[in-house]
């Protein structure tokens, strides 16, 4: 855990055509994250297998990369203490019958397939996905309000 952790969080194409995702980027600048790397892209099949190479061969995988190319997704790295984590906290649970209210699942989905926004499970897997998706790199700055979130 620390200040500087970073986390890979991705509003899905259900997120988008929804209009989430501002109130999805609102959840993590009122936390207390900054955002470091945001841009809208259309995702090739090719590059959503590498994101979820570790679901190759589950059942869903198919419509997985299916609903995910389906149109744009909004890719984001948000950086603060224990982002991971926390980012996969207020997400909620993967099945969103199983989030708690509160959450960004909880508040917005229902069914597993589409349940509107993706976040790294570990701080190893977050520096993969922000490599693929940020492969020109992140951009660092302070913000004043650093000193008033962290001690
Ligand atoms: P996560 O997104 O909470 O990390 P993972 O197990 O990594 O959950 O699965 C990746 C994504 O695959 C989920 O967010 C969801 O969209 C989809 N998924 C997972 N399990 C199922 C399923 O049983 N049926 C359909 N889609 C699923
Ligand atoms: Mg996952």
């Amino acid at each position: 855990m620390s200040v500087q952790e970073r986390t890979y969080i991705m509003v899905k194409p259900d997120g988008v055509q929804r209009g989430l995702v501002g109130n999805i980027i609102s959840r993590f600048e009122q936390r207390g994250f900054k955002l470091i790397a945001l841009k809208l892209v259309h995702a090739t099949p090719e590059h959503l297998e590498k994101h979820y190479a570790d679901l190759k061969g589950k059942p869903f995988f198919p419509g997985l990369i299916k609903y995910m190319a389906s149109g744009p997704v909004v890719a984001m790295v948000w950086q603060g203490l224990d982002a991971v984590k926390t980012g996969r906290v207020m997400l909620g649970a993967t099945n969103p019958l199983a989030s708690a209210p509160g959450t960004i699942r909880g508040d917005f989905a229902l069914a597993v397939g589409r349940n509107i926004c993706h976040g790294s499970d570990a701080v190893e897997s977050a520096e993969k996905e922000i490599a693929l998706w940020f492969p020109e790199g992140v951009t660092q700055y302070g913000k004043d309000i650093d000193t008033w979130v962290f001690e």
